[in-house]
C-alpha cells in the first residue's frame, strides 16, 4: 500500500461516518422533539447498518434560535435532549458496539444568552466584553461585514447599554467570539478537554474557518472581493490571520493528547489551502469538508435559487478530482452530498421521482462509499428521504429561511419565487422527522414533531426497508461491507476516465495488483458506453439495478445504474 498512499492508516480513514440531526431522529417523552434517549434505543439500527462514527448536531444548552449552534452552556446537555446521564449512557452504549461518538462543536460564536454575553452587554467594563468583537459609537459605523443568514449582509448589531455594535456572522442572537483574547481560547481549550476526557472521539468543528478576524478591520471594496477573493466574500470573512495559529495550538494543547478525529466544517476552504489545515507535518486538524461541490446547481443571483438546467456533471466529476488529488501524497479528505444545512441529496444530486428515486438514491451511496476520502452520510440518506418541499412559509422552521423570507418581505419582493426557491434548498428539507415507520408520524414521536413530518414516510420508512433485500437500505450496508472488505476503496489510486463524458461518472481504484472500476449513471437516460481496452471483467462486485447488458466490450446502463466492477490484473500488473 505505501507505494501508492504515503500516509498511515487509521481507523477515522477507513471508517464511515454517519450524521444524526438528534432534534429529528426519536422522540422517546413526547414532546416532539428527538432526544438522546431516542439516539440511545436506535445503537443497534445503526450497528446493523456498520457504520463507524456517529456525529451527533449539538446537543449542548441552548435557545434553540439555530437548532442548538446557539450555546448557552458548554457542559450542560440541552433540557429536551435530556441529561449529562443519558450522553454517558449513549457514549457507552455505542463504544460497546465500536462506534465512535464525534461531538459537534462551535467555536466560533455563543448565544447571546450566554452568561458571558448577558454580562458583556451590559458594560463595556466588563471583563466579558473583550470575549466579543465590538465597534464602538464614537468610531463611526463599523466596516462592512456580511451575515450569513441574512441577505442585507449587515453583521454588526447595535447594543444600546455599551453604545457599541457587536460582531454576529450568523443570527443577531450568535454574538462571534473574539479569539483574539487570550482567555476565550483558553476557557475554549477547557471545555473541548472536557468531552474529550468523558472519552469522546474527536469534534466536528463548526464554522471554525471563521474564528480569526482581522482586528484591522479592514474596509474592503466590492472589487477587491472579485479580485481578490475570487468573488465570494464568505471567503474573504474566512481564514483570518492567526488562524492557523489557533488551529495549530488547539492540537498542541489539546487534541495531539488523545486518538481522536477532528473534521471542520471547511467555508471557504479552496481546493489548493486544503493541505494548510490537514497535512500531517502542520500539525492542525486531520478532515475538513470543503463547499465547492455544494455551489452547483445554483443561478449566481438570488438566494440559493437553483438552475433550471440543474448541476453540470462536467463540474461535478471535475471537483471530486481535483479534490482527491489534493490528498494523493498528504492529508485525507472527506466526501459528502448533503446534510443538515442541505437539501437532501437525491432530490438534488439523483432523481426523486417515483421511478428513479430508489436506484439514484442507490447510485449516489456507491459514489459516496467507492471514493479514496471518508465518506459522511446524513441520517435518512440510507432510506432515499427526499425534501419535504413546504409550501406554506408557516411549516418552515429555520432562522435562514424566516430572516431572508422577512428582510424581502419588507423590501416587496417575490416572496412566491422565493418559496419555490426553497423548496429546492431550504435546510429544513433535511430536517423533517428521521422515517421508522408508516406509522403515525413516521413512529419519530407520538406526540406533535417540531416540523412536519414527510407525508411519503407511508411508503418511504426504515421499517419497510429493512425487510427487503432490495431496498436502499440493504444496499447501503452490502456496498458498506464492501468497502471494509476491499482497502483498495479506501486507499486505493483514483483515476477518474472519461471526464468529457456528460453522464457518466466513471473512475478506477487501484492498489498493488487490485484494480476496481466504478461506472455510475447520473442521468435518466440509458447509456450505452464502450469500455476501456484495458479492462478485463473478473466480477461483478455491485450493480444497483437487475440487469446487466455487458459484453466484451460493451456496457448498456439502465438509467442511474451503478456498477462496481472487479478487474482481471495480468501478470505485467496492467
Ligand atoms: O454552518 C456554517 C456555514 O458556513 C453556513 O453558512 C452554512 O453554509 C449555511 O448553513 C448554508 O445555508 C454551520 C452549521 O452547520 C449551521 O447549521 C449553523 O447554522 C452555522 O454554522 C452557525 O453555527
Ligand atoms: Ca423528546
Amino acid at each position: 500500500m505505501d507505494e501508492i498512499y504515503n500516509g498511515k492508516r487509521a481507523w477515522w480513514k477507513e471508517g464511515v461516518v454517519y450524521q444524526v440531526y438528534i432534534r429529528s431522529f426519536k422522540d422517546t417523552n413526547d414532546d416532539g422533539i428527538g432526544d438522546l434517549k431516542g439516539l440511545l434505543g436506535a445503537v443497534d439500527y445503526l450497528a446493523d447498518l456498520g457504520v463507524d462514527m456517529i456525529w451527533i448536531n449539538p446537543v449542548l444548552a441552548s435557545p434553540n434560535n439555530d437548532n442548538g449552534y446557539d450555546i448557552t452552556d458548554f457542559r450542560t446537555i440541552m433540557k429536551e435532549y435530556g441529561s449529562m446521564k443519558d450522553f454517558d449512557a449513549l457514549l457507552k452504549a455505542l463504544h460497546e458496539k465500536n462506534i465512535r461518538l464525534i461531538m459537534d462543536f462551535v467555536l466560533n460564536h455563543t448565544s447571546d444568552e450566554h452568561p458571558w454575553f448577558k454580562m458583556a452587554k451590559k458594560s463595556r467594563e466588563s471583563p466579558y466584553y473583550a470575549y466579543y468583537h465590538w465597534w464602538e459609537e464614537e468610531k463611526g459605523n463599523p466596516p462592512k461585514r456580511f451575515c450569513f443568514f441574512d441577505p442585507k449582509g449587515d453583521a454588526w448589531a447595535f447594543n444600546k447599554a455599551t453604545r457599541s455594535w457587536y460582531l454576529h456572522y450568523f443570527s443577531a442572537k450568535m454574538p462571534d467570539l473574539n479569539w483574539e483574547n487570550e482567555s476565550v481560547r483558553k476557557e475554549m481549550m477547557d471545555h473541548l478537554r472536557f468531552w474529550l476526557d468523558k472519552g469522546v472521539d474527536g469534534f466536528r468543528l463548526d464554522a471554525v474557518t471563521y474564528i480569526s478576524k482581522d482586528t484591522s478591520w479592514p474596509v474592503i471594496s466590492d472589487k477587491e472581493i472579485k479580485d481578490k477573493y475570487r468573488g465570494d466574500w464568505s471567503y474573504y470573512f474566512s481564514q483570518g490571520p492567526k488562524l492557523h495559529e489557533y488551529l495549530r495550538d488547539l492540537h498542541d494543547k489539546v487534541l495531539q493528547f488523545y486518538d481522536v478525529t477532528t473534521i471542520a466544517e471547511g467555508p471557504g476552504i479552496v481546493h489548493d489551502e486544503a493541505l494548510d489545515f490537514v497535512k500531517e507535518a502542520r500539525k492542525e486538524l486531520q478532515m475538513l469538508y470543503h463547499f465547492e461541490g455544494m455551489q452547483l446547481g445554483y443561478t449566481s443571483s438570488g438566494f440559493k435559487r437553483p438552475d433550471p438546467k440543474g448541476y453540470d456533471l462536467l463540474k461535478f466529476k471535475a471537483i471530486y478530482s481535483t479534490w482527491d488529488k489534493v490528498f494523493s501524497r498528504h492529508g485525507w479528505g472527506t466526501v459528502y452530498l448533503g446534510n443538515h444545512d442541505q437539501p437532501r441529496m437525491v432530490s438534488r444530486w439523483g432523481n426523486e421521482q417515483p421511478g428513479f428515486r430508489n436506484v439514484s438514491a442507490k447510485m449516489l451511496i456507491t459514489f459516496l462509499l467507492t471514493m479514496r476520502a471518508t465518506p459522511i452520510f446524513y441520517n435518512g440518506d440510507e432510506l432515499g428521504m427526499v425534501n419535504i418541499r413546504f409550501e406554506d412559509i408557516k411549516d418552515y422552521r429555520d432562522v435562514e429561511t424566516l430572516t431572508v423570507y422577512k428582510y424581502l418581505k419588507s423590501r416587496g419582493e417575490d416572496l412566491d419565487a422565493f418559496l419555490k426557491d426553497q423548496q429546492f434548498g431550504a435546510r429544513d428539507n433535511a430536517r423533517t422527522p428521521f422515517q421508522w415507520s408508516g406509522e403515525e408520524n413516521a413512529g419519530f414521536t407520538n406526540g406533535k414533531p417540531w416540523i412536519k413530518v414527510n407525508p411519503n414516510h407511508l411508503y418511504i420508512n426504515a421499517k419497510v426497508q429493512l425487510n427487503d433485500p432490495d431496498s436502499i437500505l440493504n444496499y447501503f450496508r452490502k456496498t458498506l461491507r464492501l468497502r471494509k472488505e476491499r482497502l483498495v476503496l479506501v486507499y486505493g489510486e483514483y483515476q477518474l476516465e472519461e471526464p468529457f463524458h456528460e453522464h457518466l461518472y466513471i473512475y478506477t481504484r487501484r492498489m498493488k495488483n487490485e484494480c476496481v472500476l466504478v461506472v455510475l449513471n447520473f442521468s435518466s437516460s440509458i447509456v450505452p458506453f464502450q469500455l476501456p481496452s484495458w479492462f478485463s471483467l473478473k466480477a461483478v462486485l455491485l450493480n444497483n439495478v437487475n440487469a446487466l447488458q455487458l459484453t466484451d466490450a460493451w456496457i448498456t446502463l439502465q438509467p442511474y445504474q451503478a456498477l462496481v466492477l472487479d478487474c482481471k490484473i495480468s501478470k505485467d500488473g496492467k
